[in-house]
């Protein structure tokens, strides 16, 4: 259930999608199912790169998008994000839970806080060292400051643009 007193406020929410299963449907179609959420203040490129962490698997594709809601961050997760996993087809194997996706939407910044949600950290600790994280976050706010260290995205981005190996897929527009 959505928590009442989240309703009147007005949130930052980073979120970092990611998809290897049909990406040139999935990331599209699951930016217009968040336009039905809230605003869209930003969105950014679409990014390729290799599966990093369980590595047999297909590139994946990533984006970050910039949602204004009026949900708590665990609401936003927990009732919106995994709603829309599940009708874009996002299958969980429990035997491989780093498997091929059609979608996945993590929130990495959510206003300047410093939280848990559901077990996850928020800020994304490996926004600071995964370039298919922080290269499109930098897109939403390059000025963004991160909570816990004070870099701007853009400075982390360029820290890790020397050792990505992202190709811009701009086939794949989602604005
Ligand atoms: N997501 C994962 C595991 N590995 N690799 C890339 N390049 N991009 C991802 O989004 C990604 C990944 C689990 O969420
Ligand atoms: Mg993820
Ligand atoms: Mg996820």
């Amino acid at each position: 259930m959505i928590s009442p007193t989240s309703r009147h406020l007005a949130n930052l929410a980073y979120l970092s999608l990611g998809s290897n299963v049909g990406p040139e449907h999935y990331l599209p179609a699951a930016v217009e199912k968040l336009r039905t959420v809230g605003d869209i203040l930003r969105v950014s490129r679409v990014w390729q790169s290799p599966p990093v962490g369980y590595v047999h698997q297909a590139d994946f594709c990533n984006a970050a998008v910039l949602l204004e809601v009026d949900l708590a961050a665990v609401d936003l997760k927990r009732e919106v994000i995994a709603r829309i996993e599940s009708d874009l087809d996002r299958v969980r194997d429990p035997r491989n839970p780093s498997g091929p996706r059609t979608i996945d939407i993590d929130i990495a910044l959510f206003n300047e806080d410093r939280i848990s949600v559901g077990g996850n950290r928020i800020p994304d600790p490996e926004i600071l060292v995964r370039p298919f994280l922080a290269i499109p976050l930098a897109e939403l706010d390059p000025t963004y400051r991160h909570p816990q260290t004070g870099e701007t995205l853009h400075a982390v981005a360029a820290r890790l643009r020397p050792q990505s190996t992202l190709v811009e897929r701009g086939d794949i527009r989602l604005t």
